[in-house]
């Protein structure tokens, strides 16, 4: 197998063609090899095989273009296919159940798949954020399928990806990777792999500590987003503008304290701290109370709200809200988890009306002019760049009653004639 690496004639098949699935597989064709790329949805197989991206990222379709023209990428949506390759990539979603559990359905299935295709002595490797010891149990899943002994038989890692859209093709080649074997020999083979296109760092450990290093990242961020939030809250009791105190604190050479706002949205943050702590027995708690007080955020911002409407002397249920944002995050068109939606769920029932505009996701209105006409309250809830540098002199003409609520810390002065409210600013 080593050598087949070397010379990039080991076959490689890639187990879901999602925003990370498809990326590593155009990487590793215009690296030389020969993928195939497993994929259920059959539209999206038939539009990547006519050289067509089914996401949106910078580069991605020059970049699948000559992966499929060169004919070292193909789409199937048949496992006959992709039999006897020498190394599976699986990159599927682990998403949470209602109850906040990980649905492991799509992995397991995946790994069957592979199960029932691969050859003695492949490498089997999970890109897919998982809970700790998931890829040990999928090893065993295989050995009950197959009868190959983990290790001897077959190889298995853990590799988990970092990068974030809008930069993938840049961030899979120069982020540090991290290989997590159930062997030595796995992790080893899975480095001389991917560096055949990845041009940073690359580390090697054992599959569990991969599977926690990459939950611990994400609940990293997460823990320390809340601990802004909290930092908010105060501020506002203590009448001070708190990105005005973290600025300060920040100055500090090793304080990096993160931003508050409406929430924390994604499929990522949301979800890694309840699969890093759900197969322990016990936990302090610190990590889910963390989640409730970023899923509480919203509501924060609907107080806000409520309190500029109060000042105002506008009834709530008499009052058009127009909603700036439904994207979990700025210059994205993602609206997984996002707060904006969930600030919505909270004021629906309790105002007149709920306008949305969004440049990137639409929204009830197609203009923000047309969406703050008559309006009596507009509410900042993703930091798209174009929201930074909006006239509100003009905008204000356009509206019934002036509120203003920041959830993104987008405006840096409360403009003239407003009432403004905003996430961790001074009153509340
Ligand atoms: N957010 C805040 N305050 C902050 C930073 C973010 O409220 O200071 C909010 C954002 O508005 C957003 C959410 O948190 O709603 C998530 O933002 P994010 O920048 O973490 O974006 P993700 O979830 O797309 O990317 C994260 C990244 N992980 C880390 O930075 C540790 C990315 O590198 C990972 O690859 C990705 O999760 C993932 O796939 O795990």
């Amino acid at each position: 197998m080593e050598d087949r690496i070397e010379k990039r004639t080991a076959e490689i098949a890639v187990i879901g063609l999602g925003y990370i699935g498809l990326p590593t597989a155009i990487m590793f064709a215009n690296a030389g090899f020969k993928v195939i790329g497993y994929e259920i949805r059959k539209e999206v197989v038939e539009k990547i095989n006519s050289g067509e991206a089914h996401i949106v990222e910078p580069e991605i379709n020059e970049l699948l273009q000559r992966a499929v023209g060169n004919g070292r990428l193909r789409a199937t949506s048949n496992p006959k296919e992709i039999r006897d390759k020498d190394v599976y990539i699986i990159c599927v979603q682990t998403p949470l159940k209602e109850d906040t559990t990980p649905n492991l359905e799509y992995l397991e299935n995946a790994v069957r798949t592979v199960a029932g295709v691969m050859k003695k002595g492949s490498l089997v490797i999970i890109e897919s954020t998982v809970p700790p010891l998931t890829t040990v149990k999928m090893a065993k899943l295989i050995e009950e399928i197959t009868g190959f002994k983990p290790g001897e038989d077959f190889y298995m890692v853990h590799a988990p990806e970092r990068v974030m859209p809008g930069r993938i093709f840049k961030e899979l080649v120069y982020n540090s990777r991290i290989f997590g074997g159930i062997t030595p020999e796995s992790a080893e083979l899975a480095e001389k792999l991917y560096r055949s296109f990845v041009k940073g760092q690359t580390f090697k450990t054992s599959s569990t500590v991969s599977e926690v290093v990459k939950l611990m990242e994400n609940t990293f961020r997460d823990v320390n987003i809340a601990l802004a939030n909290e930092f908010a809250y105060l501020a506002h009791q203590y009448g001070i503008d708190v990105f005005e105190a973290i600025e300060l604190a920040n100055t500090h050479p090793r304080v990096r304290i993160h931003l508050p706002g409406i929430g924390v949205g994604g499929h990522c943050l949301p979800k890694d701290p309840h699969l890093l702590v759900w197969p322990a027995r016990d936990d302090f708690g610190l990590i889910r109370l963390a989640r409730e007080i970023n899923d509480g955020m919203p509501l924060l911002a609907k107080d806000l709200l409520f309190e500029a409407l109060r000042i105002a002397n506008m009834p709530p249920q008499e009052a058009i809200v127009a909603v700036l944002g439904l994207a979990y995050k700025g210059d994205s068109d993602d609206t997984r988890n996002s707060p904006a939606l969930a600030f919505i769920e909270e004021i629906k029932d309790d105002v007149a009306e709920v306008r949305t505009y969004d440049p990137f996701v639409g929204g009830t209105h197609g203009s923000l002019e047309d969406a703050l006409e008559g309006a009596d309250a507009v509410v900042i809830a993703t930091d798209h760049t174009e929201f930074r540098s909006l006239d509100w002199k003009e905008l204000g003409r356009l509206m019934r009653t002036r509120i203003l609520v920041d959830g993104r810390h987008i405006v840096e002065k409360p403009p003239k004639g407003f009432i403004f409210k905003g996430i961790g600013r001074g009153e509340y």
